[in-house]
């Protein structure tokens, strides 16, 4: 999609530090870590959010399950041996400020509520 910007990252028009990649799937740091270890796992192919996966569409359910296999990949790559979290963020409630799937793991520190958006906005 034109204006998103992790498709520029995946295309390489925005540098990223990128930690994996294949057919499908993109790996990359993020920016702004709330982890010691933040990385960020998107599908290559645009998907605006989990609220837009379908049924209809036969890659989705393959796509997720790449995912989050390629997150455990990483974690263990990544020596995130203790245990790490995922965590996806959803439309404007869900804090997502990215519209484009993306999940993030996180590791390296117990993490209790850090790195996972519990608080809510009165
Ligand atoms: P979310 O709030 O769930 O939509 O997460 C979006 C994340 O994307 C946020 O943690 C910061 C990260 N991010 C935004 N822009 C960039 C960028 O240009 N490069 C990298 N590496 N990460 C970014």
């Amino acid at each position: 999609m034109q204006d998103c910007i992790f498709c520029k990252i995946i295309k390489g028009e925005i540098p990223s530090t990128c930690i994996y990649e294949d057919e499908d799937v993109f790996a990359f740091r993020d920016i702004n870590p709330a982890a010691p270890t933040h990385v960020l796992l998107v599908p290559k192919r645009h998907i605006d959010g989990a609220d837009t996966l379908s049924d209809d569409d036969p890659e989705h359910a393959a796509l997720i399950v790449k995912l989050i296999f390629t997150a455990g990949k990483l974690a263990r790559e990544l020596g995130l041996q203790d245990g790490w979290r995922l965590v996806t963020n959803v439309g404007e409630h869900g804090g997502q400020t990215v519209r484009h799937l993306h999940i993030h793991l996180l590791g390296g520190a117990a993490l209790g509520d850090f790195g996972a958006k519990l608080e809510f906005r009165k």
